[in-house]
């Protein structure tokens, strides 16, 4: 039934422009703003929000609290805005540093952070981009192969930059993209692979019955994937026109089949952190 929480707080004029910059400065996204005769509204968008109640010690004494992933940084863009408010640092009682600015006369408010940065955001376990040792299999479809051909291109040279070499690349074509997702399965069947870059290009103009098209290559290729347990990148364009073909298949930037490789490269990567973490216990 909620949908979100909003703290309204009325401030001078001559402050609004100042404070709505500050805020965005801090790293707020601004929200659809509003304008009447009588006044104005420019919402600060905050990626969580949350009404705490609390019992007992108060945690800190303004009641708006913003949480920021570094303190000090925050504390120096304060700083610059307000260069004559008081802005003293001091630790909570819960293992965390503030600072109170009164931003105008209604809006007071508290800059926190965890002094352990773990605290706010756990370790991610994420994958890297170097390709070499790992075998990857590229399954490309021939329909289109203007552009299907150029997305080869960016996947090989993408897989070469980072360290594979040309043995471990085995490149399977295929002539539709209704072909990719059984072609991908049965090289990801043979074990030879650590990873499968699929590769086609569907132009709505000139296929009929492109949405069951798509739908079924996007179904399968993911099919595939989570059946056999080999990450399957997808490279598969799915365009209105060809004009919007070229575009994503670029010869210098923008080429879908160069992001399709990093992607499968830093999915190999993941599964083996996530395999070394779970045989070392986490
Ligand atoms: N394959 C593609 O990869 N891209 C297309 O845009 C495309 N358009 C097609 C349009 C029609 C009318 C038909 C019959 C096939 C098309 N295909 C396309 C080929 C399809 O993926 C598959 O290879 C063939 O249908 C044979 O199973």
């Amino acid at each position: 039934m909620i949908r979100s929480l909003t703290l309204v707080r009325l401030v001078s004029r001559e402050k609004f422009e100042q404070l709505s910059s500050l805020l965005r400065a801090l790293g707020f996204e601004e929200g659809k703003g509003w304008k009447d005769e009588h006044s104005r509204g420019a919402p600060m968008l905050a990626p969580v929000g949350s009404l705490e109640l609390v019992e007992g010690r108060n945690p800190a004494e303004p009641d708006i609290l913003i949480e920021v992933s570094d303190l000090d940084t925050a504390h120096s863009i304060a700083r610059k805005f307000l260069p004559n408010a008081t802005l003293d640092i001091t630790d909570t009682h819960w293992k965390s540093r503030v600072f109170a600015v009164q931003l105008d006369g209604n809006l007071r408010v508290g800059f926190w952070a965890f002094n352990d940065p773990q605290r706010s955001e756990p370790a991610a376990t994420v994958g890297n981009l170097s390709a070499a040792g790992m075998r990857f299999g590229i399954v490309v479809s021939r329909w289109n192969s203007f552009i299907t051909e150029r997305l080869l291109q960016g996947a090989l040279d993408c897989l070469r930059r980072s360290g594979a070499a040309s043995k471990d690349i085995q490149i399977v074509r295929v002539p539709g993209s209704f072909e990719i997702p059984s072609a991908a399965r049965m090289l990801a069947e043979t074990g030879n692979v650590d990873a499968i870059i699929t590769l086609g290009c569907l132009i709505r103009g000139e296929t009929t019955h492109y949405e069951h098209i798509a739908t079924e290559v996007t179904r399968g290729i993911g099919q595939s994937a989570q059946e056999t347990g080999v990450p399957h990148s997808y490279g598969v364009l799915t365009c209105e026109n060809l004009e919007q073909a070229i575009d994503r298949a670029g010869l210098k930037s923008g080429n879908k089949g160069w992001e399709a490789a990093q992607t499968a490269i830093e999915m190999v990567s993941l599964k083996g952190k996530l395999k070394r973490s779970a045989s070392d216990g986490g």
